[in-house]
């Protein structure tokens, strides 16, 4: 089910990162149309959606994503992904401990973000299908982002992991995607570029030029 390939172009949005002028399940319908690889409902911060107001814009977003067989991981909530059997979940460093539910998750895709080599040492891979490095550079998507790592933690993690999967993510656009394949990532993830774009099939397009 899980292939690197889908790491190309991992698009994730929530509500929180939609403007007023267009709603999620148009700006997902057209991300999909224009060939995102991957997906992930990241439902968080000020203004986002809980309980079945989320549930019920999850179960959307998941048919969506199946019409179009893009995987559609969930962040963080574990409860959100099993009761509406999403393909994945992305967890953070301190969210959970991965092999506590790995057992309930068995042929799920499971991310895990990583921020540096001291994470990557404690962190257990066994059940992790890939990691997700960042932030590459400064974003305003995410209020508790840590300080940008740069494009050289994913060649530094790449010796310590070999050919582990490998998403960069974080201030990820059309001007450095290049030097984040470069230092050798599988794929890039990115909010903004895509959400904030004013034409999302002219960006997705010119991304998976450059994610080949
Ligand atoms: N984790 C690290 S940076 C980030 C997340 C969720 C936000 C990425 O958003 P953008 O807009 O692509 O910088
Ligand atoms: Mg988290």
């Amino acid at each position: 089910m899980f292939n690197k390939n889908n790491l190309k172009l991992y698009f994730i949005c929530g509500t929180q990162d939609i403007d007023n002028n267009s709603t999620i399940i148009d700006v997902v319908t057209e991300a999909l149309e224009s060939g995102i690889t991957m997906f992930q409902f990241r439902e968080k911060g000020t203004g986002a959606l809980t309980g079945n107001a989320k549930e019920d814009l999850a179960r959307k977003l998941l048919a969506l994503c199946r019409d179009y067989k893009v995987p559609f991981i969930v962040n963080d909530d574990v409860d959100l992904a099993n009761k509406i059997n999403a393909d994945g979940i992305h967890v953070g460093q301190e969210d959970m401990d991965i092999n506590v539910f790995a057992e309930q998750f068995k042929g799920k895709i499971i991310g895990l973000s990583i921020s540096n080599i001291a994470e990557y040492e404690a962190s257990n891979l066994s059940h992790v299908n890939y990691i997700g490095v960042g932030p590459m550079f400064a974003t305003t998507s995410k209020d508790d982002a840590s300080l940008p790592v740069g494009p050289q933690m994913i060649t530094t993690l790449r010796n310590y992991i070999k050919d582990f999967p490998i998403v960069a993510i974080g201030g990820i656009n059309l001007d450095n995607v290049r030097d984040i394949m470069q230092a050798g990532a599988d794929g890039i993830s990115v909010i903004s570029a895509i959400t904030q774009s004013g034409n999302i099939s002219n960006t997705v397009s010119q991304f998976l030029q450059n994610v080949e």
